[in-house]
């Protein structure tokens, strides 16, 4: 297997407005982020994803871009971002830029002129069509709710928009559109820039004709993905973008794809194809969401856990290259979700930590999660600021007449929020994130986690973290080793081998609050053992061929 630098590196993601406000408007910044630097190389990190910082009137928190060249206001300045580039070129760290290219704003010009007229040059950079039977051109559904479609008074049209009716979806099919897409992303990588990660980058081509969804239920809307996730053209699109551009620099990419499978995944990441890095998949992600939907709530059952990601370790083994994720600012916190942050918050995130950085792929730790940081539940649905819950809501509550308690529910679960409330630094006022009102309110549980404790406890999660980090920088087969599944029909315990080689390494996860019995399989010869991470204390020279273990315990042995 080749080796590369985004292979072997592990990415951190910075949501901007939640991470850390400099000057006090309760809304973080780019100064706000040069600012943590040394937290992060000292965590160990190499690269950092930064979601949107563009100019956008955030009806979607920065995902809907007015001009994809200018720095958002709040955020800072042009002058402000060149810093941040060069004092993490200036730490050895990487840079890659969310590129946000399914969609712009409403607000943005291209999209002002092309509602103006039907003749409009810039009219095809948008999808427009005329209504049917005096409603929508299509039954699609909005991933925001309501239908994906706009009527637009001026030209008497209807424009698609796959998000909110402020992210009108741009046409791909218009070459002169992909020619300005690929000017934009030299415009950033020639200041400098190590990647992309690209926004619902595999919605971009739609099956012509935009047929109607199937729609088993009978409601007014449904799902069309099957019209727009890995369109015809798509792979065609991703060859051209990375001939046009990509090729001339040494970047990484990675593409959000909801909907992708493995054997696609393969298709879009296979070195040889020349399209992208990696991907990001969701069938993990949406393991507890029952029939209805991501709200739909559903326990999540250990066993598919295990057999979704030995899918993806085993389909891209040899043939692509895994992203490995847990949680971002569109999911849950991931000790909330997977662990168990009541009783066994630290042990369950580090046991989680364990399970994700052990694996094939390049990991990706979310702000926040390197200190255990939790779902938040706010008593009202007023306190909430994302557009997915208060659209959702609306139409389930307000429209829909449905108890606004259980839906409530739902948004403690999974709205995205849980996300994005601001990063815990210390325990004074607002968490040391601003000293003005945040935008978003604070976890009330940032008194015990936050950031100032987390570095001074040699026991929590971040020095777990630091040491995951450190321990696949020093070991080879953490990076490239392959994965096999062991234990499969264990309820409690996930416990998978690592070999590269004649080495082989095996990581022991109990993904309960019991204490299970691991029983080392008879097919994993060994004669000795060392222990390279573990979330309890262990003694070194203990047996492991039959061991009890402690609710969420993890450990990682090296076997010889
Ligand atoms: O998300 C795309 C996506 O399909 C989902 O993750 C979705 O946002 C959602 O959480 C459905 O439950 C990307 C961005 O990550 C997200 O923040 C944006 O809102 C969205 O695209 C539109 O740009
Ligand atoms: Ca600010």
């Amino acid at each position: 297997m080749k080796k590369t630098w985004w292979k072997d590196s592990t990415v951190y993601q910075i949501y901007p407005r939640s991470f850390n406000d400099s000057n006090g408007d309760g809304i973080g910044d780019i100064n706000g982020i040069i600012e943590k630097l040394d937290y992060l190389k000292d965590l160990g990190i190499d690269v950092i994803w930064l979601s949107p910082v563009y100019k956008s009137p955030n009806d979607d928190n920065g995902y809907d871009i007015s001009d994809y060249k200018k720095i958002m206001d709040e955020f800072g300045t042009m002058e402000d971002w060149e810093r941040l580039l060069d004092e993490m070129h200036q730490r050895g760290l990487k840079l890659i830029m969310d590129l946000v290219v399914n969609h712009s704003s409403d607000e943005h010009p291209w999209f002002q002129e092309s509602r103006k007229s039907k003749d409009n040059p810039y009219r095809d950079y948008f999808i427009w069509r005329p209504g049917k039977d005096g409603a929508e051109p299509n039954n699609w559904e909005s991933c925001f709710s309501g239908s994906a479609w706009q009527y637009d008074e001026a030209t008497g049209e209807y424009y698609l928009h796959l998000f909110s009716k402020k992210q009108p979806d741009l046409n791909w099919e218009n070459p002169k559109l992909r020619e300005e897409v690929y000017d934009m992303m030299k415009f950033w990588l020639d200041k400098g820039i190590d990647g992309f990660r690209m926004d619902v980058i595999n919605f971009i081509s739609k099956v012509p004709g935009l047929p109607e969804a199937h729609n088993p239920s009978g409601k007014t809307y449904a799902w069309g993905g099957d019209y727009f996730m890995n369109g015809p053209r798509i792979h065609e699109y991703m060859q051209e973008m990375n001939k046009e551009v990509l090729s001339h620099y040494d970047v990484m990419t990675v593409g959000e794809m909801p909907g992708v499978d493995t054997e696609e995944a393969a298709l879009y990441t296979a070195d040889e194809r020349d399209e992208l890095n990696m991907v990001f998949q969701f069938e993990h992600v949406d393991l507890d969401a029952g029939p209805g939907g991501k709200w739909d709530l559903k326990p999540l059952e250990l066993k598919d856990l295990k057999a979704t990601f030995t899918k993806w370790q085993k389909g891209l083994e040899g043939k692509g290259w895994n992203s490995l994720y847990l949680n971002n600012h569109d999911q849950p916190r991931m000790v909330s979700r997977f662990g168990n942050d009541k009783e066994y918050r630290v042990e369950s995130a580090k046991m989680l930590a364990t399970f994700l950085h052990m694996m094939q792929g390049t990991p990706y730790v979310y702000q926040g999660e390197e200190i255990g940081m939790t779902n938040v539940q706010f008593e009202t649905i007023e306190e909430y600021q994302d557009i997915e819950t208060l659209n959702m809501y609306h139409e389930k509550v307000i429209d829909g007449g449905e108890d606004p308690g259980q839906v409530m529910e739902s948004i403690y679960v999974k709205g995205r929020d849980n996300a994005r409330t601001p990063i815990q630094w210390d325990d004074s006022e607002n968490a040391g994130f601003t000293e003005g009102t945040p935008w978003l309110k604070v976890n009330p549980n940032y008194k015990e986690i936050n950031a100032k404790q987390a570095v001074e406890d040699p026991v929590s999660v971040y020095h777990y973290y630091k040491k995951l980090i450190q321990l696949r920088k020093e070991n080879e087969i953490i990076v490239y080793g392959s994965y096999d599944l062991i234990l499969e029909d264990h309820p409690q315990i996930y416990a998978y081998t690592r070999t590269l080689g004649d080495e082989k390494l095996v990581v022991i996860l109990n993904f309960s609050g019991d204490r299970p019995v691991f029983e080392m399989p008879e097919h994993v010869a060994y004669e000795a053992h060392e222990l390279l991470i573990n979330n309890y204390e262990v003694d070194d020279q203990e047996q492991i061929q039959s061991i009890e273990l402690k609710p969420y315990e993890a450990r990682v042995y090296r076997l010889k």
